[in-house]
């Protein structure tokens, strides 16, 4: 499987540019780039750069700098030569081209990061990092993925899958030889072990919800009654007409959405239709979609009018986030009446409260540093934190809890030692996965498939 052909792509993005990189790697890379170099670099020592031109059927096609990076020290653990020519993308396809004539495959998607994998340069999970890196749309997502790169996941999973080996080991030896004692196992000393994974992980899988929003964004629903300025406090949060606003109750039918990037927390906004009863078939289609996101939503904007005093759409709404975590946005104080704020706080005793004026954009800052400081993510650049983002790792991780979680029931009702040393190897298992240690072919290829060319 493993394949060293030589292969290469552009690593830097498509487009006109001041420079870009092409990036070969594979057994034969410094040898071709020579041939095509006007210097020798064939034994110059590692990582160095050269200056110098590279060479076409018609003569000199561009000035580059060469790096030259020897294995097993380079990003792939092949030998690497990195040329940088200028950023054209007639410059980068001559030069691709030239090298397809000497032999050079182009690479697919993910390759290069692959043969870093498959050389042992990094583990699974720190490749998916590589993933996350290029993905990531704020500071957080990659303050995760720089930690997960240099080895967090992996550290904190290697960790338990080494202690789980031991626990599973001793199980084994006792298993075989019963008579002789040689395990030494402590049978209460096993049941608190085996309790002691088990919260361990559950720990890991609590960062997951942390991980989530990072990844997904904090699901943020704006719900309402019709005509309570839903629209507008979605347009004045993301500074745009996103959201058609009218005069007219029942305007919103469908569920909108926006990301918006508050200080270090992603939202995933979604202004919904009006909470109401209706006859009209595309509304009450609009209103169900609105029902849904609501039970599914981190966070719940109730909006409500304060220029009107609250009517039983309201206290439908207020049932319908009964338990959400809501934050009571008193719109449309420009205009509001006396004494029906108080009237809306008491439909929802618990619920934060923000004045806003959507039309003016009052009050939508206090809304975002509200929102802040509710999600709000610091701590996660400290590189003890192991976050779990990936899907992937999550799955694993419950699948690695729920077989220790057995193994202890099987333990403390007394059944056969065998009965529990497969329970802890399907555990080590899947931990095993999570970094690739016991991972399939069609996995790892799922993976690489997720990169753009060039990484
Ligand atoms: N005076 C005032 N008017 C507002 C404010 N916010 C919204 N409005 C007006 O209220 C009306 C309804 O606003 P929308 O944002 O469309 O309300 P909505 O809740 O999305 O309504 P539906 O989509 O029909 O459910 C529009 O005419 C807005 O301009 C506000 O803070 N003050
Ligand atoms: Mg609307």
């Amino acid at each position: 499987m493993l394949s060293n052909d030589t292969i290469a792509a552009l690593a830097t993005p498509p487009g006109t540019s001041s420079i870009a990189v092409i990036r070969v790697s594979g057994s034969d890379s410094i040898k071709t780039v020579n041939t095509i170099f006007s210097k020798d670099i064939e034994n110059v020592p590692t990582h160095t750069v050269h200056l110098g031109k590279i060479l076409g059927k018609n003569g000199y096609v561009d000035q580059v700098l060469v790096a030259v990076m020897r294995a097993p020290n380079s990003f792939t653990g092949e030998d690497v030569a990195e040329i940088s020519c200028h950023g054209s993308m007639t410059s980068v396809r001559e030069i691709l081209g030239i090298l397809a004539e000497k032999g050079v495959r182009y690479a697919l998607a993910g390759e290069f990061t692959k043969r870093a994998f498959l050389n042992g340069k990094m583990d699974l999970s720190q490749a998916e990092a590589v993933i996350d890196i290029i993905n990531s749309k704020t500071n957080t997502a990659l303050s995760v993925g720089v930690n997960q790169l240099e080895g967090s996941i992996s550290s904190k999973i290697n960790t338990v899958r080494d202690k789980l080996l031991r626990v599973l080991a001793s199980i084994q030896a006792e298993a075989d030889f019963p008579e002789e004692g040689i395990s030494g196992i402590d049978e209460t000393a096993l049941a608190d072990d085996l309790i002691r994974y088990i919260a361990e992980l559950d720990s890991l899988l609590k960062s997951a919800e942390k991980g989530r929003y990072i990844r997904e964004g904090v699901a943020t629903v704006i719900a309402g009654r019709p005509n309570a300025g839903k629209s507008s406090v979605l347009n004045a949060l993301v500074e745009k007409e996103k959201a058609i606003v009218t005069n007219i109750p029942g305007t919103t039918r469908d569920t909108v959405e926006e990301f918006l990037q508050v200080d270090d927390v992603l939202l995933k906004l979604i202004d919904t239709a009006g909470i109401r009863d209706t006859e009209n078939v595309v509304e009450k289609i609009g209103v169900d979609r609105a029902k849904n996101v609501i039970k599914d939503a981190d966070l719940v904007l109730y909006v409500v009018d304060t220029s009107e005093m609250p009517n039983s759409e309201d206290e439908e709404v207020a049932l319908l986030v009964q338990g959400k975590n809501t934050i009571l946005l008193l719109n449309k104080t420009d205009i509001e009446i006396a004494g029906a704020a108080e009237k809306y706080k008491k439909l929802l005793p618990d619920a934060t409260v923000v004045t806003t004026a959507a039309r003016t954009g009052e009050g939508i800052d206090e809304l975002k540093t509200l929102i802040s400081d509710m999600f709000e993510m610091g701590g996660i650049e400290t590189d003890a934190d192991a976050v779990l983002v990936n899907v992937r790792h999550i799955e694993a991780v419950t699948r690695a809890k729920n077989a220790i979680r057995h193994a202890y029931n099987s333990y403390t009702s007394g059944m056969p030692l065998d009965f529990i040393s497969i329970d802890m190897t399907e555990a080590v298992e899947a931990l095993g996965e999570i970094t690739g240690m016991t991972v399939s072919e069609e996995v790892v290829d799922r993976i690489f498939k997720e990169f753009c060319v060039g990484k």
